[in-house]
């Protein structure tokens, strides 16, 4: 739709830059950041240049608007004119963020024709500052010259950066006059022109009837604290809804919801394994929802690295489902995809599924077919792989396998889904209520000194997690330090210690925790979400569960769900006193096979995939307010704070796309095929110019890959994966392996997009 806007006004742009005096340009401007005007050289007075796409034109506004400062000289600045890199320092996540889920950037300043500090008074060097628009703090980001400037590390939500001229070099505090000043990226957001508004929210009402049915879809939760504009308000979805129940005749036979189970199964053993539909109180409400074997989450599958297992499933909702093994390298006709690998089972139907496990980690299962709702109601569980090698991971107290969702949920019941579609499809359906192993508080009693390793899962529809161990007692002080072991499809190269663990929808990550000392710790997921009406961050905390060190050495207390701790309870080692926390391994083994990848790293991709979306017959006040929203899209969408907006919007209005820019394809339009043993360099373009950019998870079925670099840095940790965080605007390499034949499927693992058709699927050919 926007495509050939887009070819021509990127074309006028590199036009533009070219007719530009080489002598005029910045040298070395990393690549991220050398289409910026003051990399160019363009005159700092030419706005047209600096905001390229403000007339309307917005599919020409490139990926660097998100990732680099423009910095402007003052009149006193004279012709000085530079750019600052907005880089991402190394972490083992997608994003790397602070505990209170800011976004960190290494910033690398280039800067050019600052003149001789003396001609302009009393000063003798330039000093550069960050502040956040409140100025206060003004922190030092040390003294700076024309050429390439190192300023650190900044994690300001929305900050100004600023040169001045100082006595000193050494100088702390700002009082010299500005030179050069730029603002953030996010800084550009602010509050939407209500007045602005008015009229086409009013107006947009008649392109969406109240209603098909009278009032059949009752209002979806607020966000608290971000009310919406009036239009948005009487928006309603162009779906029926839908909520799956069982029939009269069953529904007095519904089981209550009993806790997860651990099954340990050797090789060669079988599993009887049913979809179905259970009852449990959820907040207060009285739910039918669905589970396998009654239980949520599903049965934990423990089984040994190397087996084979058998899986006698059967259907019991009401809905056509099948059973996806994620992350296993399966044999390709048990992958559970409906249309690709089998038929949908239907209600009463079952299917045979044989699993192998090549791998040791953490996996887990789930629906493939509607997968927005069957999982979302409770059809999701855990399989945890057990190494050969006892030595694969640290020595540890115990073992916890997290499952981390969330749930939404109106005054009585879970909000309806959208029938012959999917709704909440720009954003994904975050729920508003947060589930750990299916409870709304997660308990854990352990002696102080003890160190446990967390499996974690995200198997939540959209939303991206942002954990962290805080202290109740002192909620302010730094969070525990966590070690980062393992993510999807095995161990790091290096372990590594992060504050805090971000985890997006069907990533894993295995890390281990030091209680140190007796008290209480609370398990939390802070994000900083976006108020676009105001054009704010927003801070939002939860506390999804605690942690108790006792300090007497007497044994641990059963805390929260009895039952699991005693199913559990074998994974528990023996109180032995474990190694040295802080000592950071190395795992030669990982680095040996990876190294047989390396002289693959540097060349150039051999395929392209860009993410976008199409959307089309919006209501008018939505695509009115997203057009104020365009100016900034945070690298992560962490939270819902748009869920009126967000629900109204359905597959009659948008399509979320994979391109491959190559061909032109998109979606299962694509046809990419390999032979087993070929690997493949992968480039993958979030779309910047997007009319609703935002992260997208995206998974990769029955293979493994390696995330080589993210905006042109080298990722220097890796670890093998099946699902890569994209955050927005951003750009990554892949190395995917072939080792797998069969028919797989690629996809954004945000449930929503994935049921506007962001798939498609790719053959592998026996060797
Ligand atoms: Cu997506």
């Amino acid at each position: 739709m926007r495509c050939c806007s887009l070819v021509v006004l990127v074309a006028s742009l590199v036009l533009h830059a070219g007719t530009l005096p080489a002598s005029a340009q910045i040298a070395d401007v990393s690549p991220l950041c050398a289409d910026r005007p003051g990399a160019t050289g363009a005159s700092p007075f030419d706005l047209a240049a600096a905001e390229p796409v403000r007339s309307g034109a917005r599919s020409a506004r490139p990926a660097s608007d998100l990732n680099c400062i423009d910095l402007w000289s003052t009149t006193r600045g004279g012709d000085a004119v530079g750019v600052v890199e907005l880089r991402r320092p190394w972490s083992p996540f997608g994003v790397t963020v602070t505990p209170e889920g800011r976004h960190r950037h290494e910033l690398i300043a280039w800067i050019d024709r600052l003149p001789e500090p003396s001609d302009l008074g009393p000063y003798t060097a330039y000093v550069a500052w960050a502040t956040p628009l409140s100025l206060d703090p003004v922190v030092r980001l040390g003294a700076v010259e024309n050429g390439r400037n190192e300023l650190g590390e900044v994690a300001f939500n929305k900050y100004l950066i600023w040169v001045t001229a100082e006595a000193s070099g050494d100088a702390t505090e700002r009082s010299g006059p500005l030179i050069v000043r730029g603002r953030s990226p996010s800084a550009r957001m602010e509050a939407h022109d209500l007045m602005a508004l008015a009229p086409s929210a009013e107006e947009g009402m008649s392109m969406i009837p109240p209603d098909k049915d009278g009032e059949a879809w009752p209002m979806p939760p607020s966000y608290e604290g971000v009310p919406m504009l009036p239009g948005v308000m009487r928006s309603r979805p162009r779906v029926e809804p839908l909520r799956p129940l069982p029939s009269s005749l069953e529904a007095a036979d519904i089981p209550a919801a009993l806790p997860r189970q651990m099954i340990t199964l050797p090789d060669g053993g079988t599993l009887d394994l049913t979809a179905g539909f259970l009852r449990k109180t959820v907040a207060g409400r009285d739910l039918v929802m669905m589970g396998f074997n009654g239980q949520i989450p599903g049965p934990l599958l423990h089984v040994p690295e190397a087996s084979t297992i058998f899986v006698n499933f059967a259907n019991e909702t009401s809905l056509p489902t099948a059973v996806h093994w994620h992350g296993l390298r399966l044999e390709n006709r048990y992958d559970g995809v409906p249309g690709v690998t089998q038929d949908p089972v239907p209600p009463g139907g079952s299917f045979r599924y044989q699993l192998r496990f090549p791998d040791p980690g953490i996996y887990w299962y789930h629906p493939h077919h509607r997968e927005d709702v069957a999982q979302e109601l409770g059809l999701a569980g855990n399989m945890l792989v057990e190494p050969l090698d006892s030595t694969y991971y640290n020595e540890v107290d115990r073992e916890e396998i997290l499952m981390l969702d969330d749930l939404l949920l109106g005054p009585a019941d879970v909000v309806p889904y959208g029938d012959e579609s999917a709704n909440y499809m720009l954003m994904g359906r975050f729920g508003n209520i947060f589930l750990t192993n299916g409870e709304t508080e997660y308990g854990l009693d352990v002696e102080a000194g003890e160190v446990v390793r967390f499996h974690l899962t995200n198997v939540s529809n959209t939303r991206t997690f942002n954990l962290s161990f805080r202290s109740t007692d002192q909620p302010e002080s730094a969070p525990l330090t966590i070690k980062a072991v393992a993510s999807d499809v095995g161990r790091f190269e290096r372990e590594s210690m992060v504050e805090s663990v971000v985890l997006a929808p069907a990533e894993r990550y295995v890390v281990e925790v030091l209680f140190p000392e007796p008290g209480s710790w609370a398990l939390t997921n802070q994000v900083q979400g976006i108020n676009h009406r105001q054009g704010l961050f927003l801070e939002e905390t939860t506390v999804l569960g605690r942690v108790a060190a006792s300090g007497t050495g007497e044994p641990a207390t059963a805390h929260g769900d009895a039952a699991e701790t005693a199913t559990e309870g074998t994974l528990h080692a023996p109180h032995a006193p474990v190694p040295d926390f802080t000592s950071l391994r190395t795992h030669d083994a990982v680095v040996a096979e990876i190294d047989r990848y390396r002289h693959r790293f540097d060349a150039p991709p051999d395929l392209e995939l860009l993410l976008t979306l199409e959307v089309d017959s919006l209501p008018m006040a939505i695509e009115q307010s997203m057009n104020l929203d365009w100016v900034y899209f945070n690298p992560v969408e962490w939270t819902g704070t748009m869920p009126v907006m967000n629900w109204a919007t359905s597959g009659a209005e948008v399509e979320w796309i994979l391109r491959d820019p190559r061909s032109g394809a998109q979606n299962m339009e694509i046809d990419w095929s390999f032979r087993v043993g070929d690997v493949v360099k992968i480039r993958i373009t979030n779309d910047r110019a997007a009319f609703h950019a935002m992260q997208h998870p995206l998974h990769i079925h029955g293979q493994r890959f390696l995330v080589l670099e993210q905006n042109g840095v080298p990722n220097e940790n890796l670890v093998w994966k099946d699902t890569v965080l994209l955050p927005t605007g951003s750009t990554t390499d892949i190395l995917l392996e072939l080792s797998n034949p069969g028919r797989w499927m690629v996809h954004c693992h945000i449930a929503e997009h994935l049921e506007s058709g962001m798939k498609f699927v790719f053959d592998v050919e026996g060797s």
